[in-house]
């Protein structure tokens, strides 16, 4: 049966779906507003971690016996999915890890040591997450590589002709955030790609707010790496993918060493395996890979036209009546942007804001998020921030909206 963009966006259906949205909290019913750090997750990813422990458990890759093929099966199933999902040429392209942060460590260190000597350039935006921030950091004192920040706008935007003016031969990294977590601006990544190639600079996007939002096409980006988490898709946390190139990903050193990621070990040398394994030492996180899967396919059974198109629709909605009060002060206005808004109220501490909001039910987050140097760029200590998934609701929005204008009134 067909379904129909109307039944699809069946929102009581989709929310039966996530038992953890059925409850009252602190007296009221729980509106999540706090998707940006991780999104609930629908009973097809709950049950298929509880199946794999009931029937499946075994280590994969190892055993001939049929409770271990059958996990291996499943997992390498996972990889596919993956890879079709964000439209990869092959599933020996994608790399299990921890999450974003696991992906991006993976590249600064492998990538970073097979590239960088002193006096090179690594390229990172102003927005960076601290996850896109410190590997680099860590890599270039190490290689005596520059670490050079792109400047943004007022607005959120990065200032595409600073990166271009930036960019150079000496350029031999860019990574750039797809979706910023605390502005919610949306990156013009394919720009920056096409440019960054231009002087033969590998570049890595860091998708952790992406996927569940939009489609991602690395064929079409033709980014180098591509890092996301599974938990902030509906999906487990403890599971991440990094997307590499084949060329790339054969090329760069392993990251970490133990079981699995060889071919053969001597005391005298080691050989190591083939890609995606060479990256996956030791043994996964299978129940977790397993769930991804479930996400994903969870995602597909929305479609990601009819999920954006929602979020857009209650992004607009809270944008609108937030415009509306006087205290408001918003961080990040860019013209493409994602379902998070970042904002100040004036005379109110973010603190005070999350903390008075949870005591309605109201789940948002405060705080730097991960970002410091943009809090410093826009001169700020923190904002509070709400992000929406497909199963918020317009009322949800009016109720945020509602709850915050009463506080507004008791403290100003
Ligand atoms: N942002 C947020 O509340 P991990 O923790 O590895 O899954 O993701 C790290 C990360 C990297 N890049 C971006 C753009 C991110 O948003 C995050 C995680 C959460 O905004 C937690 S700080």
């Amino acid at each position: 049966m067909t379904l129909t963009f109307k039944d699809r966006l069946d929102l009581t259906t989709i929310r039966k779906q996530f038992p953890v949205l059925d409850q009252s909290v602190n007296g009221n019913p729980l509106i999540y507003l706090d998707n940006a750090a991780t999104t609930q997750k629908p009973l097809t990813v709950i049950n298929e971690i509880s199946r794999y422990y009931t029937q499946d458990n075994a280590n994969i890759h190892r055993g001939i016996h049929t409770l271990a093929e059958r996990a291996t099966a499943t997992y390498e199933n996972t990889r596919k999915s993956v890879a079709q999902f964000i439209n990869a040429n092959e599933s020996e392209e994608i790399v299990f890890t921890k999450g974003t942060t696991d992906s991006i460590n993976l590249v600064a260190q492998s990538l970073g040591k097979y590239i960088l000597k002193p006096g090179d350039e690594v390229l990172i935006s102003c927005m960076e997450h601290h996850s896109n921030i410190v590997p680099w950091q860590m890599i270039c004192q190490e290689t005596k590589a520059i670490l050079k920040i792109i400047p943004i706008n007022e607005g959120g935007e990065i200032i595409f002709e600073e990166f271009l003016n930036m960019i150079s031969e000496r350029t031999k990294i860019v990574s750039m955030v797809h979706i910023s977590n605390s502005l919610g601006t949306i990156n013009p990544v394919k720009k920056a790609i096409i440019e960054a190639h231009k002087l033969g600079a590998k570049v890595l996007i860091d998708g952790a707010q992406a996927p569940p939002h939009e489609k991602i096409d690395v064929k079409s980006l033709n980014c180098d790496f591509y890092a996301f988490s599974g938990h902030k898709m509906y999906g487990p946390t403890g599971i991440g993918v990094l997307y590499g190139k084949r060329s790339l990903l054969e090329a760069i050193p392993p990251y970490q060493g133990g079981g699995e990621m060889i071919k053969e070990v001597s005391f005298t040398q080691t050989s190591y395996n083939e890609i995606p394994y060479k990256f996956e030492a030791g043994t996964p996180n299978i129940a977790a890979v397993n769930g991804l899967n479930k996400a994903i396919k969870f995602i597909e059974s929305i479609g990601l036209d009819e999920i954006s198109h929602h979020e857009n629709n209650l992004l607009l909605r809270a944008t609108k009546q937030l415009n509306e009060i006087e205290e408001f002060r918003p961080m990040g206005t860019a013209s493409e942007k994602a379902s998070v808004i970042s904002f100040n109220i004036e005379g109110v501490h973010p603190f005070d804001l999350g903390v008075l909001l949870d005591a309605k039910g109201i789940a948002i987050r405060t705080g730097h998020h991960c970002t410091q140097p943009l809090m410093e760029r826009f001169n700020v200590e923190g904002t509070a921030r709400v992000s929406f998934a497909i199963y918020n609701t317009l009322e949800e929005v009016d109720q945020f909206i509602w709850a915050l204008n009463n506080l507004i009134k008791k403290l100003i």
